[in-house]
């Protein structure tokens, strides 16, 4: 009897101490530390850009600001929509309390805790609400929706940045006028492609660096503008565009992507890409943008429109540069009866009316306005 009972005695003492020091491995003092430390850590959010040091606001100041409900749909790349109910904050009350507000900035870029990042520009900053949401139909956000989750509503789910982790207020970046374009269908004749697997099928694309290469220091611009055929503009940071590929063949191509980069974040069908004056232009969609010619029996789009279709308005003289280093000077003038069209071997050509029949280049690879 004595014997059981003390066993007893021993096995609530022992039970009680495993209760008091929550587990049963000796207690190892860093690790106790960093458990302390990490519960003094609070959910929180950063901006930066506002205040010299950045300001870290937390979680459950967001949520002591007024609290904003709303139903908003999502619409997912296959064109599904989802609605749903969400509350949060809005940005512009932490703005106004820093002396800013929305409409004062140029544009933000919103980074998450997964590598996913986007820019917000100021067309949208300018007219729609931002809200930094904790409750989705009224329930808490999900482990990778924590600890705030974006919501910009009537604008694309690709703004709607879960795991929020930073809002950088960025600062006014000059675009600089392009005026150069390269077209991609020839350039990749002149690279070294990569092999880049594509869901079943294996495709090839062109490492950035490789393009930014041929810029020869053109480092006026620390920003990339992609623009694709169904409209879609969006800007990308340098860091991140540099690390990354063109794929040049395949499905969706031209496509801005890498295998570390978040799908979201992948830009399929790309009309151009440009970087401080240069721009690489697909033609094969510039063909679904502008309307199609037909001069002196060859099927394409006048020079003229695609120069317009980028934003290229310099007057005065152009080089044209073939592949193979051969080049023509026209006159701005004259681009209007200017065809580029595909050659017999799919290499891109130029005819021009009413020009000596050395304006007719194959293997277009850029044209440029001319400085002087
Ligand atoms: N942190 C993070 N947020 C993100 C993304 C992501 O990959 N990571 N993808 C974005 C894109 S492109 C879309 S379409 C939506 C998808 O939202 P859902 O996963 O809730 O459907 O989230 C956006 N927010
Ligand atoms: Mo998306």
């Amino acid at each position: 009897m004595i014997g059981k009972q003390k066993i007893c005695v021993f096995l609530i003492v022992t039970m009680l101490l495993f209760i008091i020091t929550g587990c049963s491995a000796p207690a190892d003092p860093d690790v106790e530390i960093s458990i302390e430390k990490d519960a003094m850590l609070e959910e929180h959010i950063t901006i930066t850009g506002i205040k010299d040091e950045g300001l870290v606001i937390t979680v459950e100041e967001i949520q002591a600001l007024n609290a904003v409900k709303k139903e908003v749909t999502s619409v997912n790349s296959s064109g599904e929509e989802k609605t749903f109910s969400v509350t949060g904050a809005l940005l512009e009350e932490i703005l106004v309390k820093q002396g800013t507000s929305q409409k004062d900035l140029t544009g933000i870029r919103l980074v998450a805790g997964d590598g996913y990042s986007i820019e917000v520009p100021k067309e949208i900053l300018d007219k729609r609400d931002i809200l930094l949401v904790y409750e989705v139909d009224d329930a808490p956000l999900g482990p990778k929706e924590k600890p705030i989750r974006i919501i910009i509503p009537e604008e694309r789910a690709m703004y709607w940045v879960s795991n929020l982790a930073t809002i950088e207020i960025l600062e006014t970046i000059e675009q600089a006028e392009t005026n150069k374009i390269i077209f991609l269908e020839t350039v990749k004749e002149t690279i070294s492609l990569e092999d880049y697997p594509y869901y079943d099928s294996t495709d090839k694309a062109i490492k950035t660096q490789a393009l930014l290469e041929q810029l020869e220091g053109d480092t006026s611009s620390q920003s990339i503008y992609i623009k694709a055929v169904d409209g879609l503009e969006k800007n990308e940071t340098f860091p991140i565009f540099k690390e990354a590929y063109i794929k040049v063949t395949g499905a969706d191509a031209p496509a801005f992507l890498s295998p570390d980069m978040p799908k979201g974040m992948h830009v399929k069908d790309i009309l151009y890409f440009s970087h401080a004056s240069t721009a690489w232009v697909s033609y094969d969609q510039t063909k679904e943008m502008i309307e199609i010619k037909v001069l002196n029996g060859h099927e394409g789009i006048l020079i003229e429109e695609i120069l317009k279709e980028i934003g290229v308005k310099k007057e005065g003289t152009y080089i044209l540069t073939a592949i193979d280093g051969y080049t023509i000077e026209v006159n701005g003038s004259d681009l209007k009866n200017g065809i580029l069209y595909e050659g017999e071997e799919g290499q891109l050509s130029t005819f021009f009316e009413g020009l000596p029949k050395n304006t007719g280049i194959k293997g277009l690879l850029s044209i440029e306005a001319k400085t002087n």
